[in-house]
């Protein structure tokens, strides 16, 4: 039915199209949306992850990624990936403890407190993050840690009492329930927009790791770094379930193995980072250290009213969870 191509022209135009056309038959390009910034150690593993992947498949697919949630923000991915409008994509679990009481298992206070801990309760809960996260969908790849969580504040904080009455910016239930325990005001900002909510003062204080506040300049808003080692949350990189049963199996084969490395890559990373951005926070003119001892034992009994209420709200599999946790310590 076509025309006859006549030409050398016309030939060498039908080939480039016919060649063109072949490879984007063959490649997918798969958007991996992150919620955190460009420098960030997780969006450097993602992006080396993509890179791996990308070049394991021969191009088969290619994983471009998104820092700085600027395809979807940190909220909106996981539900992104289930519903395929991306095959996917990096998201803090735990701020979808609301929806499920287990996603928010790695942010229990003075559960697991190092990173040799944070492995050993994740591999206590793998199990069961990964039914549920079948359940919704979802395919895990890898999972990396945050580093320890301390308590960011624009002024001396050396008691709860301290803290009553300030803007404390939350990430997840648990962490807006710490404000609420302590008499702190939470509101929910994404990390992306954490600098202009505290240069504006819709939030005052936070929660986070050093990698966060360096990573966003807190030091031209905030004077105090309390190191409290609360918690390890995690990202987790997650794959829509339909898009991942229709990959050949050479393909996942070079995912998985690429998801190992990351993951691995990735705790080497983010204990490197600890040291290093507790340092940055230093050089950009903050006081960092421990927290008094007074404000680490009332923060310790808060953390056990938080570790009851998780129980209660992740049943039976939760309890699994902390048992196998305690019994693998
Ligand atoms: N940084 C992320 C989550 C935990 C962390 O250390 C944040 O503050 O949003």
């Amino acid at each position: 039915m076509n025309r006859p191509v006549k030409t050398l022209a016309g030939m060498l135009a039908a080939t480039t199209i016919a060649g063109a056309y072949a490879t984007s038959a063959l490649a997918e390009k798969w958007d991996m949306p992150m919620a955190y910034s460009a420098t960030n150690f997780h969006s450097a593993v993602g992006a080396e992850f993509a890179g791996c992947v990308t070049i394991g498949t021969g191009g088969e697919i290619e994983i471009v990624t998104h820092p700085s949630g600027s395809l979807f923000k940190g909220a909106e991915i996981k539900r992104a990936i289930q519903t395929g409008q991306v095959p996917i994509g990096e998201r803090l679990l735990s701020g979808h403890q609301n929806e499920n009481a287990l996603f928010g298992f790695d942010s229990v206070p003075f559960l697991a407190t190092s990173f040799d801990d944070s492995a050993k309760l994740w591999e206590a809960a793998k199990p069961a993050m990964e039914k549920l996260l079948d359940s919704q969908n979802l395919v895990l790849m890898y999972s990396v840690p945050w580093p320890p969580q301390g308590l960011y504040f624009k002024k001396e904080v050396n008691s709860v009492a301290d803290m009553e009455g300030i803007k404390f910016r939350s990430y997840n239930t648990a962490t807006a329930r710490l404000a609420e325990l302590t008499g702190m005001l939470p509101v929910q900002i994404e990390a992306a927009e954490i600098s202009q909510a505290f240069a504006t003062g819709v939030a005052e204080a936070m929660v986070s790791s050093g990698s966060t506040g360096y990573d966003r300049k807190v030091w031209e808003s905030l004077t105090h770094f309390y190191e409290v080692d609360a918690w390890l949350p995690r990202n987790y990189v997650l794959i829509n379930k339909d898009v991942w049963n229709g990959v050949s199996d050479a393909n996942k084969n070079v995912i998985l193995g690429c998801a190992a490395l990351a993951e691995y890559a990735g705790n080497w990373r983010s204990k490197e980072y600890t040291g290093f951005t507790l340092q940055g926070l230093r050089d950009g003119g903050m006081t960092v250290g421990p927290a008094s001892a007074t404000l680490v034992d009332e923060l310790k009994e808060i953390g056990v009213t938080m570790t009851n209420e998780w129980l209660e709200n992740a049943g039976d599999e939760g309890k699994a969870i902390v048992d196998n946790f305690k019994s693998s310590q």
